[in-house]
């Protein structure tokens, strides 16, 4: 599904064909280890479903570069080993069906050093391909290059409520507007246990959204690896 020129959705993942390159945001691996600590009971398939899901998004992309856009791991400060292990096993299963990795730093990321560094990845702040700038958004930049056209951000794990008849369900969303003249993609937690915030109740998700631009965002709803158009939130609140 086109978000916008040039610029896919697969699954929860941006895809960029032109440049062969895959973005996913958000996995807060370990995510399910705070869970359990506080008691909460999660289903044992989480780990299955998350590399599920993202078999299915390689097998239809096949990218050069992986970028993984921040917040890869979900607790501040520490690292469990449960943790390490996830990280570890993730990045060489990904290193599998790609030539590259980049990770981009997230607000969640404090010590993620260690594990790139014994891997060798790098960490950056951001990362520009072609006329798109790659950052987690969990913060606006103080300027931005005038030859970046579009701005794709993670972080705010964005979802929408939408109704099947008695039923409501929380589905993880792409939200596509503008900041600063320039096209804005906001990409969902690729976490299947965090489904994410409603837009519909929280207007507020993004630094990069104001209450009205957020209005004015189409909305791609993901359901697994298929991607649905929605039009403009605004259209959808009644
Ligand atoms: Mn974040």
């Amino acid at each position: 599904m086109e978000l916008i020129g040039g610029i896919f959705a697969v699954g929860p993942c941006v895809w960029i064909p032109v440049n062969r390159i895959l973005v996913l945001s958000d996995l807060h691996l370990g995510f399910e280890e705070s869970l359990v600590r506080q008691g909460v009971l999660i289903p044992k398939s989480h780990w299955k479903d998350l590399m599920f899901l993202l078999g299915e998004v390689l097998k239809r992309t096949e990218p050069q570069t992986i970028v993984v856009n921040g917040d890869i791991k979900n607790e501040f400060g520490t690292i469990t080993r449960q943790e390490w292990d996830d990280i570890s096993h993730l990045i060489d299963f990904l290193r599998l069906h790609c030539k590259e990795i980049i990770f981009v730093k997230g607000n969640h990321d404090t010590i993620l050093k260690p594990i790139a560094e014994k891997k060798g990845l790098k960490i950056v702040k951001e990362f520009v391909v072609g006329k798109s700038l790659i950052l987690h958004g969990n913060t606006v930049p103080e300027s931005v290059s005038k030859d970046v056209k579009n701005i794709i951000v993670g972080h705010a794990h964005s979802a929408i409520r939408l109704r099947q008849g008695v039923r409501t369900e929380l589905f993880k969303c792409f939200l596509v507007g503008t900041w600063k003249k320039k096209n804005l993609v906001v990409i969902p937690s690729m976490n299947p246990l965090l489904e994410g915030s409603d837009v519909l109740q929280d207007r507020n998700i993004s630094p990069f959204l104001s209450k009205s631009s957020v209005e004015e965002c189409n909305v791609f709803v993901v359901d697994g690896v298929d991607v649905l158009r929605f039009g403009k939130l605004k259209e959808l609140v009644e």
